[in-house]
């Protein structure tokens, strides 16, 4: 029973010692272009490893596809909040999704739809890869603590279910920091790498890491970014410097 399956609220990568690590921004069913960013980067599937900041479906033409994706052993994606819907789909409010690019699913049999939200409700909300560098941690939209271990704890071993919840819609909703342009860094951790926010190019705030560059809405420009764990550098590179200034 679905009920029964161990939630993993945040996975841990030992560091990729063979190969490369990645990250990339919203995917939103456009997983073609996606596969065109890694075949530019020489992405090797064999040895290199994705991490995905989330909002893997809606709004985009290959939205079914995210079943592959998911039965890759290199890609590794958290939760995003369109991601959530899906986790939510027979007690969210499907008005609001289908406005937001939820149509696709709305078109499923029941049957698909369960198996859809089954695999979803596996992604966890936070994961964190080692990296030579450091720990580098991702969420979809923010980390709600000025600490890492803080959210590690708090998603671990939630005091209640109302403080979970709370962490876990800040982690893929939350756009407070990037609206007030707190530089304030998260402490425990090298970088926080998030998406949710669609930026021009990659910024960073504090050591928290933009990369949500609209690979899923091409006719504006947008383009997938690929951030290396290790250096983070990106490819393509960003322009002048990682940040606002
Ligand atoms: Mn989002």
């Amino acid at each position: 029973m679905l009920e029964n399956i161990e939630v993993v609220r945040i996975k841990r990568f030992a560091a990729n010692t063979a190969g490369r690590d990645f990250a990339v921004g919203d995917i939103h069913g456009h997983f073609t272009r996606l596969q065109a960013a890694l075949d530019a980067a020489g992405f090797d599937p064999a040895v290199d490893r994705l991490f995905s900041v989330g909002d893997l479906v809606d709004r985009g033409p290959e939205c079914r596809d995210v079943l592959g994706w998911l039965a890759k052993p290199w890609f590794h994606p958290v939760r995003g909040n369109h991601d959530d819907y899906v986790c939510r789909f027979d007690t969210c409010d499907v008005d609001n999704w289908v406005y937001n690019g939820g149509t696709w699913f709305a078109g499923l049999a029941w049957d698909e739809q369960r198996e859809f939200a089954a695999l979803f409700r596996e992604l966890p909300i936070a994961i964190e890869v080692e990296t030579p560098g450091g720990l580098a941690g991702i969420v979809h939209a923010d980390c709600p603590f000025p600490s890492w271990d803080q959210l590690r704890a708090a998603l671990e071993a939630p005091e209640t279910a109302k403080q979970l919840r709370l962490t876990q819609n800040t982690c893929m909703w939350s756009r407070s920091r990037i609206e007030l342009r707190d530089n304030e860094p998260i402490d425990g951790v090298r970088a926080v790498v998030v998406g949710h926010t669609p930026l021009p190019s990659p910024a960073s705030l504090g050591n928290v890491i933009y990369i949500d560059t609209m690979g899923w809405r091409p006719q504006d420009g947008g383009y997938f970014t690929l951030l290396d764990l290790a250096s983070l550098e990106t490819i393509p590179p960003t322009p002048a410097k990682l940040s606002w200034d």
